[in-house]
């Protein structure tokens, strides 16, 4: 067996015994003997492969995935600019913590610098936004140095995960190859094997992390949940606002009430990253602020943090009057929302209502960045039973449609993403895939009000400022949705409002897009009337 050849057949077959399932790879000749090892592992049926064109995609499947399972998932690339096309994914995982492993093939460590085609710096390229950054030169000759090998895949996989520090994220492992880069077909594989009972070479035992933060509940309380949070069964009983990537409260309010109660202090779990009167409570002297992560940062944007755990101790008991209160206040909230949009021209939170209403149980939801998160979050998720995903580590608005088709291949069921056209336009490489690729249960939502809604309602969106707006912020396309679909041979429906519900209820399978029409002029004064204003 040549060098190249033990060296991918090792790896790959090492980050099976480590827990990894799904695999991505795109096209080269540098990687091609990771290529081949991976092709192999899915004949055998021990990880699921996908082949995606373009790395930027295919960082974003792996990411979605990973997202969806929890579980590290590989995503092998050749040299050069094609490992530098997948940074934007492994910033997400990096914010969002999610163990993303990237295989990166490259020259032997004597070509770099030489003028060598195709031959850049990979080591390092992704620099802090990886949890660790391992190359593995090639050997020469056999003896090949396998335990090696498989110990690097254990650390590169730990990291990933966050086994030792709670703190999962993408890793780097940077796989120097050296020429023949084809297998030879008649080696054997003798004195290069893993462990006899099918385990990884070093068993990492998880790390957990358990600091509780005392909490007394008689004093007026809420819960802010952001993107990330976790589960506090001691904090159920409590007033909580979550955004719509954050598991469903027991007790909601909704976001449009903030502004109607005061809470003496607020108990942060996950990243929230939506909501101005959220921003504001952290700001404000009189609220104590206490943040639940278990992971090594904390979000205090504010700098108003008074203790950090994993978990609270509560004392006391939450008010009656404190739960009536904020009932009645996000009652009036939802009422409001209700006639706004009775009386206006279909907008993307139009949008966002129908697809929420029409959610069933054991439904996934995929959300872009931009308003449909925020438009979800107004239109009452998260609810129990719909799982909702969004790459809110950064909130880019790219990678949404690889991200979405990673999820809901991860999921299994019936996936349906929500995104705006900006954002699908973006990302729109992620419908190229393959017809010996697995295709998810995908239903693309598009809510098409032709160009950047968002903007209106920021500042520069304000009247005095309309001159630059369209061409600079606004950004019109009037690209064709359905033809692009067409070239992709994807499914495209124009649908309006109205009929989004019973499109959505039909029978789908594969993947599908449903375009809405929807208005962005008049933003601005929906908004401020949602706000009551
Ligand atoms: C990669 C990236 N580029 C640019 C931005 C800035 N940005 C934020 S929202 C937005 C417009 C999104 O438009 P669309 O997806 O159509 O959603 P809409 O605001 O219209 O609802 C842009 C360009 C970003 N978040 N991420
Ligand atoms: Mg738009």
């Amino acid at each position: 067996m040549n060098s190249s050849t033990a060296q991918a057949n090792v790896l790959v077959d090492e980050l099976v015994r480590g827990g990894v399932r799904e695999a991505v790879l795109c096209p080269g000749s540098r990687n091609a003997p990771l290529s081949y090892a991976l092709h192999s592992a899915d004949q055998q049926g021990r990880l699921r492969l996908h082949v995606r064109i373009d790395e930027r995609s295919a960082g974003f499947l792996a990411l979605g995935l990973a997202r969806a399972s929890g579980a590290p998932v590989a995503v092998a690339t050749t040299s050069g600019t094609a490992v530098a096309n997948l940074h934007p994914a492994v910033l997400e995982a990096s914010y969002s913590r999610v163990p993303l492993v990237v295989l990166s093939a490259d020259r032997p460590p004597e070509l770099i610098g030489t003028g060598a085609n195709q031959t850049v710096l990979q080591h390092g390229l992704f620099g802090a936004a990886v949890r660790l950054n391992v190359t593995l030169n090639p050997a020469e000759q056999p003896p090949w140095p396998h335990q090696r090998w498989r110990a690097t895949v254990c650390r590169v996989l730990a990291a990933a995960t966050g086994a030792r520090d709670a703190n999962p994220g993408p890793v780097q492992l940077n796989v120097a190859l050296r020429e023949p880069l084809v297998p030879d077909l008649h080696a054997s594989a003798e004195g290069i094997g893993g462990r006899a009972d099918g385990g990884p070479w070093s068993r990492v035992v998880p790390a957990a992390v358990d600091a509780p933060v005392e909490l007394d509940l008689a004093v007026p309380t809420l819960v802010v949940a952001g993107d990330g949070a976790l589960a506090h069964p001691q904090l159920a009983g409590v007033p909580t606002v979550a955004e719509p990537s954050a598991p469903a409260p027991a007790i909601p309010v909704h976001p449009l009430a903030l502004g109607d109660r005061r809470p003496e202090q607020v108990v942060v779990t996950g990243r929230p990253t939506l909501h101005r009167a959220v921003q504001q409570l952290f700001a404000a002297d009189e609220v104590a602020v206490h943040v639940l992560t278990d992971g090594p940062v904390w979000t205090d944007v504010a700098a108003t943090v008074r203790s950090v755990g994993t978990r609270v101790v509560t004392r006391g008991a939450v008010a009656p009057q404190w739960l009536e209160d904020w009932r009645v206040a996000s009652a009036r909230a939802r009422k409001r929302v209700d006639v706004v949009l009775a009386g206006s021209p279909p907008t993307g939170l139009h949008v966002a209502r129908a697809v929420a209403d029409s959610l069933a149980e054991g439904d996934l939801l995929v959300l872009g960045s931009s308003n449909p998160v925020r438009d979800a979050s107004y239109a009452g998720l998260p609810r129990t039973g719909v799982r909702v995903l969004a790459n809110r580590g950064v909130a880019g608005i790219d990678g949404t449609v690889s991200t979405a088709h990673g999820a809901a291949l991860a999921h299994g069921g019936r996936t349906v993403a929500l995104m705006g056209d900006l954002t699908f336009l973006h990302d729109s490489g992620g419908l190229l895939a393959g017809p010996q690729e697995a295709h998810p249960n995908l239903t693309i939502v598009v809510a098409n009000d032709d160009g950047g809604g968002i903007f209106g309602l920021l500042e520069q969106g304000a009247p005095e400022h309309s001159a630059a707006f369209e061409r600079v912020f606004g950004t019109a396309h009037g690209t064709d949705l359905g033809a692009l679909c067409a070239a992709h041979g994807v499914p495209h429906r124009l649908v309006d409002v109205a009929s989004l519900a019973s499109r959505l209820a039909e029978p789908s399978h594969g993947v599908r897009v449903l375009e809405v029409r929807t208005e962005r002029t008049r933003l601005r004064e929906l908004h401020a009337a949602l706000r009551g204003h």
